[in-house]
């Protein structure tokens, strides 16, 4: 049975309280203590916490048996997940900023809620900060320690990299369609999201339960990464197609300029009269130039496109988890419950 929501939830407060704890022990005055719990709880609770529940579900199934909500076993493995949560809050601080977004989980972004603004910036370090503070706290006398300290901060830098590549083909006042490219864009998913999302819970659950080896790590890797680019792919053709009430964001890749699943598909099919339609309207902040483009990828059919892609990348996925070798300590179900998870999502 795999955690739920409810469960992993109810850990929060007693990691809120180690953070408290260790604010109070520097004398932090009271307002920027309120401040500081404001911000982790606004940012950090309320999503899906798919990340940060696949730990407590892949060290379940990893052991053979599922934790027990109340254990201190389970608080360990829920404490991992939510470090992967306060990974994420930090990225999407910052990542909602650079994107000039609007809503996040059916609110307004943090740097746009009352009061607020650039001290966003610094909110988002000390989303960072945290995880390291939890995990010196509690995981420092464990032989995997260092390994995963090392761990959060590849995988960040990781990121990091993505994200870099995601905003520098996406400059906002010079549209070049012919700076994107698919292969760009499988550099800019692999990295601003496989590893983070994917690749990251599992090898944290690795870690945690003792089982982790070079060789199940990599064959984790050599799954979960095109697992991510699928999700990342998914992220893009809703970002467009999605009911924005149902998916607590509004799209904002076309404006942007990004170099988005969608329009590497529609370069691939577009005609000359097509590609000027993208050219004239493509990357711009107007809202009517957006409905146009939106308009083209209809008459290209790229929803049916993208559902009939979908079931070609699910089939690859499935036949690469058929081949797992359970003797080197990795299960298929733990890559059998994640693909479930994300298959078809509206959200
Ligand atoms: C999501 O891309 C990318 C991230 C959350 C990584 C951000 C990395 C940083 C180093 C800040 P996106 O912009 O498509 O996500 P969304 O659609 O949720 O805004
Ligand atoms: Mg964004
Ligand atoms: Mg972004
Ligand atoms: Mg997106």
């Amino acid at each position: 049975m795999p955690t739920s929501l409810q469960d992993f939830e109810s850990v929060w407060p007693r990691i809120v309280g180690d953070l408290e704890a260790h604010c109070k022990h520097y004398k932090l005055p009271q307002q920027s203590l309120d401040w500081f719990i404001k911000s982790l709880n606004y940012n950090t609770v309320g999503g899906k916490c798919n990340r940060g529940m696949s730990v407590v579900d892949t060290a379940s199934i990893l052991r053979g048996s599922a934790l027990t909500p109340g254990t201190e076993e389970y608080f360990r493995a829920a404490l991992l997940g939510w470090m992967i949560e306060l990974l994420q809050a930090f990225f999407l601080v910052s990542d909602d900023i650079m994107d000039s977004s609007k809503t996040r989980r059916g609110n307004p972004c943090w740097y746009l809620a009352p009061g607020v603004g650039m001290v966003a910036i610094n909110d988002a370090f000390m989303l960072e900060s945290s995880i390291y503070v939890l995990l010196k706290k509690h995981f420092r006398q464990e032989a995997s320690y260092i390994d995963m300290v090392e761990l959060f901060h590849e995988v960040t830098f990781q990121t990091e990299l993505g994200q870099t590549c995601d905003l520098l083909t996406a400059p906002e006042d010079n549209v070049d369609l012919s700076n994107f490219s698919l292969e760009k864009f499988t550099f800019i998913v692999i990295f601003k999201t496989a590893y983070y999302s994917f690749y990251l819970p599992v090898a944290l659950a690795l870690h945690y339960t003792g089982a982790a080896t070079p060789k199940n790590l990599q064959t984790a890797l050599d799954i979960l990464i095109p697992m991510g680019e699928y999700f990342q792919a998914q992220d893009d053709y809703l970002d467009a197609f999605a009911d924005p009430e149902v998916l607590g964001k509004i799209g904002t890749d076309i404006q942007d300029n990004k170099c988005s699943w969608l329009v590497n598909q529609a370069l691939n099919k577009v005609n000359p009269e097509q590609r000027k339609i993208l050219e004239d309207n493509y990357g711009q902040k107007n809202s009517a130039k957006e409905a146009k483009v939106k308009e083209l990828y209809n008459e290209l059919k790229l929803a049916e496109f993208y559902e009939q892609w979908e079931e070609e990348r699910v089939a690859d996925l499935r036949s690469k988890i058929d081949k797992i070798d359970e003797s080197d300590g990795l299960k298929k179900e733990i890559f059998e419950v994640f693909l479930q998870k994300i298959y078809k999502r509206s959200k």
